[in-house]
């Protein structure tokens, strides 16, 4: 490969593993912060790590590094060179699989095998894709006919957007990094990552492995913080962005608008949502409530696709509240390396706060509780974590709170229909449009509902499937733009047009 490889200049690492220091990695380099911050493990409480939040000039080398890359040996390196690159950092990935495991479940609690199977495996797979992708980009041409009988030539190629800000949630934290990564550096692009605050760990392996691999430094750098007044503003205002790609809250992805409008930067915005599922009488009753407990209550509801209002036909909305209630309650919590753990805890103890008021919410909003809706008690030091228990409320309709804000937990509203018309309308009653799953046995009525739902992803009998080749975003207060596939390269490049007169 034609690129240069520098030897990044690490820190050495803190002397006490069990509480190691997390730093900032700005051109190769592990850079103290203006301060650190705790990061504490939700399943304990206990803390973990001294996380180095980037202050504004911590901020501005870090852009300033991304931009001398992008100028360097990066910008000319061939779109093949890149694609194989990016092959060798997802064969890393899977090389270190068991430390990226443990630093996700580490910051997250999440149980060890969803860890690996779901965040880890598809970190690998994202930068497999979308290497295959970029490789196999086609350009657009057109061949111009003109009155007086000449021709000319179109053709458009594909330019990087530059420096790129790449702002993630804590959800799932590498595998919605490298989602954004992959394509970014695919397309020729450098990129400063701001992980969540909560997330520290997995982002920054994952750029010291991406060295090892043979990135050159500066190409991805990794500042720490939080956003308003932290790392997160002060990558959004930074003048030398030449784009954002953020995947987090409805309400960040506003303010992040609104701090890059002076520079009218383009932004791909991944947000929040409160989709629906819709059951029909004819569906495989087995087969829908088992996919309903999985959309409900993977990763503790903590998946912006995860269902949290939950449409089922009269006739049988007895039945699948029952089945629904009795996977619930068979739901493990536990110590995620536990074998037999289904589900960790929330991420903190301020977002079970915020759990735990919309579950107070819906008792006064006329709730009746067929699972769970308090904290657990589960002994030993684990009462330390920020545990919540699987969750069901019927009795709600969609003119309550509890079914029209987002609330990133393990709970869904069951509410009965009488008719295909009035599922969707009730479906669609949202300003969110991430998601949607229709379950039935008809196979007209699944393409005509699936079609009528206002989202970006329609599920018919399954959720969560993924092809990284199709659209994935949402409409409405639920994102801007779509990625996946060509979508992603579409966001990450600009094209510019050769008109050549024949
Ligand atoms: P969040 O919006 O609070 O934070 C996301 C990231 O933005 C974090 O890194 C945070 O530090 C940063 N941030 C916060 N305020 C900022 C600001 N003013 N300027 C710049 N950066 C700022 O979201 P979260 O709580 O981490 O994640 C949960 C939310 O993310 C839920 O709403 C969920 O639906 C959504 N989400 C959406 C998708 C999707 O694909 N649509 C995927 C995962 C999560
Ligand atoms: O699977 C993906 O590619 C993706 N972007 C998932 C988003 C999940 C939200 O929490």
């Amino acid at each position: 490969m034609a690129f240069e490889t520098t030897v990044p200049k690490l820190a050495p690492s803190a002397p006490d593993p069990e509480r190691r220091a997390i730093y900032n990695i700005i051109n190769g380099e592990h850079v103290s912060g203006v301060r650190t911050f705790p990061k504490i493990n939700p399943v304990d409480g206990t803390v973990i790590a001294d996380v180095h939040e980037a202050g504004p000039e911590h901020v501005d080398r870090a852009v300033r590094a991304a931009r001398r890359a992008l100028d360097g040996p990066w910008g000319d390196m061939s779109i093949g060179d890149r694609a194989r690159l990016l092959r060798r950092v997802g064969d890393a990935i899977d090389a270190r699989a068991s430390e990226l495991v443990a630093a996700e479940v580490g910051d997250t609690g999440k149980p060890v095998a969803l860890a690996r199977d779901l965040d880890v495996a598809r970190a690998a797979e994202n930068f497999r894709s979308f290497a295959d992708t970029g490789a196999a980009a086609p350009l657009d041409s057109f061949l111009t006919e003109l009155p007086d009988g000449r021709k000319a030539l179109n053709y458009a190629i594909r330019k990087p957007l530059g420096v790129v800000a790449a702002i993630v949630p804590w959800n799932l934290p590498l595998l919605l990094l490298t989602w954004k990564l992959a394509p970014a550096l695919v397309s020729g692009n450098t990129v400063v990552i701001k992980p969540s605050e909560e997330t520290p760990s997995s982002a920054t392996l994952l750029v010291e492995i991406m060295h090892a691999a043979g990135v050159p430094v500066g190409v991805v750098n990794v500042v720490h913080g939080f956003g308003v007044d932290s790392a997160g503003e002060a990558l959004t205002t930074h003048p030398g962005i030449d784009g954002v790609t953020f995947t987090g809250e409805s309400s960040t992805g506003a303010a992040i608008m609104r701090a890059v409008a002076p520079r009218v930067s383009p932004v791909s915005f991944e947000l929040g949502g409160k989709n629906a599922a819709v059951v029909f009488a004819d569906a495989d009753l087995d087969a829908a409530i088992a996919g309903l407990a999985r959309s409900t209550y993977l990763n503790t509801g903590q998946v912006c696709l995860c269902t949290e209002r939950i449409y089922i036909e009269r006739a049988i909305f007895d039945d699948v509240a029952a089945g629904l209630s009795e996977h619930a309650k068979r739901l493990r919590l536990g110590r995620p390396e536990d074998p037999t753990t289904t589900t960790g805890p929330l991420i903190s103890q301020a977002h079970r706060d915020k759990v735990r008021a919309y579950f107070d919410l819906a008792v006064e909003e006329g709730a009746e509780v067929l699972a769970g809706g308090g904290i657990p008690t589960l002994g030993s030091d684990l009462d330390g974590g920020s545990w919540i228990e699987p969750t069901l409320w019927t009795g709600l309709n969609n003119t309550h709170r509890t079914v029209r804000e987002e609330v990133f937990g393990p709970v869904a509203a069951l509410i009965p229909f009488d008719s295909e018309e009035e599922a969707i309308a009730l479906a669609n009653d949202t300003p969110y449009g991430l998601a949607a799953v229709t379950w039935t046995s008809d196979l007209s009525r699944g393409h005509r509902v699936a079609q009528k739902m206002r989202v970006g992803m329609s599920w018919v009998n399954t959720w969560y499937l993924r092809d990284l080749r199709s659209p994935f975003g949402g409409t409405g207060l639920s994102g801007i733009g779509r990625e996946g596939g060509m979508h992603s390269l579409d966001f990450y490049t600009e094209p510019t047009n050769v008109c050549v007169q024949l």
